[in-house]
C-alpha cells in the first residue's frame, strides 16, 4: 500500500558577509594596526523530519526557500553576525536528491532528524587577518563566499493515516474520489476496488492526511475470503478508521448488523484493529431509504462510536464535516503518540 508523493523545490543558502577594512584609531594614534572584522557565515538550508506532517503539501505551495546572508564585518575587530538558517519541515521518511547530479543528500528516517542540504557561504576575512610584520596596513579584505544554490527533488513514500473500510459497494471509492485527487474506478458491483487507492486529503490551513480506500470486506475476510486478509494487514498500520456503511442497504430490523459483521472480521483478524479510533459513516443519504435508515442507525449506534456521520458521497453533502472530523481525530492521535514517545524517551534517558 505504497504511494509516492513527490515535488521539486529550489533552495538558496545565504552568502557569507564581506570582511571589513579598518584601522585602530585613538587620540595621538594616527594610524593604528588593522582591526577590520570578519564577515558572518551565511545561513544554511536545513531539513528537519517533523512527525506532525504526513505529506509534502507545504512544499507544493512554496517552491523557493532562502536562508539569510551573513552580515559584513565591522571595525574594532567586530565580526559580522551569522545569517539565520532556513528550516524546512518535512515528514519522517522524506528523501532529498540533488536534481542535477541525482545524489542523495538526505534520507530522514527518525523524528527530529536534520540535515544541511545547502551550506551557507563562509564570511570573508577582515583586514585584521592580513596584518603582518611585512604588511602593517593591509588595505584589503575578502568578500564573503556565495551560499550553495541548488534544485532538489523531494520524495516521500506515503503510508496511509486513514483507512476507509466497509462492505463492497458502500461508496468508499466514491468518497476518496471527492476528497482527494485520486480517481479510482467506481461501479455498482461488489469488489470494484482490487488494491487500495491512496490519496492526499487537505483540510484546514495547509494541513493534510493520507487516506486509503480499502477493497470491500466481507464475512470470512479474516480467513482469506473475498480479497482476503491481504489488506487488513495494511489497515493495521493506519491510525484512524473510517467505517462506511451503505445506509440504503441497512437491515431495518437490525440496522447494526452490517457494522457488527465487519467489526467481527477485523477483531478475528487482529483485536488491535478494534482499538483504533473508528469514525462511522452512513453513506447514500441522498436516497430516501438511506436517509431514513441512517436515522434509525444513529439511535442504535453505541455511544463510543457517535456521532454518526451521515453523508452522500455522490452529492458531497456532509463530506466537508466528515473530513474535518477525521482531521481532528488524527491530530488527537498524533498528539498522544508524540506525548508517549516523549515519555519513553525520558524513561530511556
Ligand atoms: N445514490 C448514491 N450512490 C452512491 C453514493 N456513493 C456511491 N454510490 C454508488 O455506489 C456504487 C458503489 O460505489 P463505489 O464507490 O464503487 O463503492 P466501493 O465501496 O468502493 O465498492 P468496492 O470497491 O466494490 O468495495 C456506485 O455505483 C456509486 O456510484 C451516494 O452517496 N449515493
Ligand atoms: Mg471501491
Amino acid at each position: 500500500m505504497k504511494f509516492i508523493d513527490e515535488t521539486k523545490i529550489r533552495v538558496f543558502a545565504g552568502n557569507g558577509g564581506p570582511g571589513s577594512v579598518s584601522f585602530y584609531r585613538a587620540k595621538f594614534v594616527r594610524r593604528g594596526p588593522p582591526d577590520g572584522g570578519n564577515g558572518g557565515h551565511g545561513g544554511d538550508v536545513v531539513v528537519v523530519a517533523d512527525p506532525q506532517l504526513s505529506t509534502l503539501l507545504d512544499l507544493r505551495y512554496q517552491k523557493e526557500w532562502k536562508a539569510n546572508p551573513g552580515k559584513g564585518g565591522g571595525d574594532a575587530d567586530r565580526d559580522g553576525r551569522r545569517g539565520d538558517d532556513c528550516l524546512i519541515k518535512v515528514p519522517v521518511g522524506t528523501m532529498i536528491r540533488d536534481s542535477a547530479s541525482g545524489e542523495l543528500l538526505a534520507d530522514l528516517k527518525i523524528a527530529g532528524e536534520r540535515a544541511v542540504i545547502a551550506a551557507g557561504g563562509r564570511g570573508g576575512k577582515g583586514n585584521a587577518h592580513f596584518g603582518s610584520s611585512t604588511n602593517r596596513s593591509p588595505q584589503f579584505c575578502q568578500p564573503g563566499e556565495p551560499g550553495v544554490e541548488r534544485d532538489l527533488e523531494i520524495e516521500l513514500r506515503l503510508l496511509a493515516d486513514v483507512g476507509i473500510i466497509g462492505l463492497p459497494n458502500a461508496g468508499k471509492s466514491t468518497l476518496i474520489s471527492v476528497i482527494s485527487s485520486v480517481r479510482p474506478k467506481i461501479a455498482d458491483y461488489p469488489f470494484t476496488t482490487l488494491v487500495p487507492n491512496l490519496g492526499v486529503v487537505s483540510y484546514g490551513e495547509g494541513r493534510s492526511f493520507v487516506a486509503a480506500d480499502i477493497p470491500g470486506l466481507i464475512e470470512g475476510a479474516h480467513q482469506g475470503h473475498g480479497l482476503g486478509d491481504k489488506f487488513l494487514r495494511h489497515v493495521l498500520r493506519t491510525r484512524v478508521l473510517v467505517h462506511m456503511l451503505d445506509a440504503s442497504q441497512l437491515a431495518a430490523k437490525d440496522p447494526l448488523a452490517q457494522w457488527k459483521a465487519i467489526n467481527r472480521e477485523m477483531e478475528l483478524f487482529d483485536p488491535e484493529l478494534m482499538d483504533k479510533p473508528q469514525i462511522v459513516v452512513a453513506n447514500k443519504a441522498d436516497l430516501p431509504e438511506g436517509r431514513e435508515l441512517a436515522k434509525v442507525l444513529s439511535k442504535k449506534l453505541p455511544k463510543a462510536y457517535r456521532p454518526l456521520y451521515v453523508i452522500s458521497a455522490a452529492t458531497t453533502e456532509g463530506v466537508q464535516a466528515l473530513v474535518y472530523a477525521i482531521g481532528r481525530k488524527l491530530d488527537e492521535v498524533r498528539r498522544q503518540q508524540s506525548e508517549s514517545d516523549n515519555v519513553s524517551d525520558a524513561a530511556g534517558a
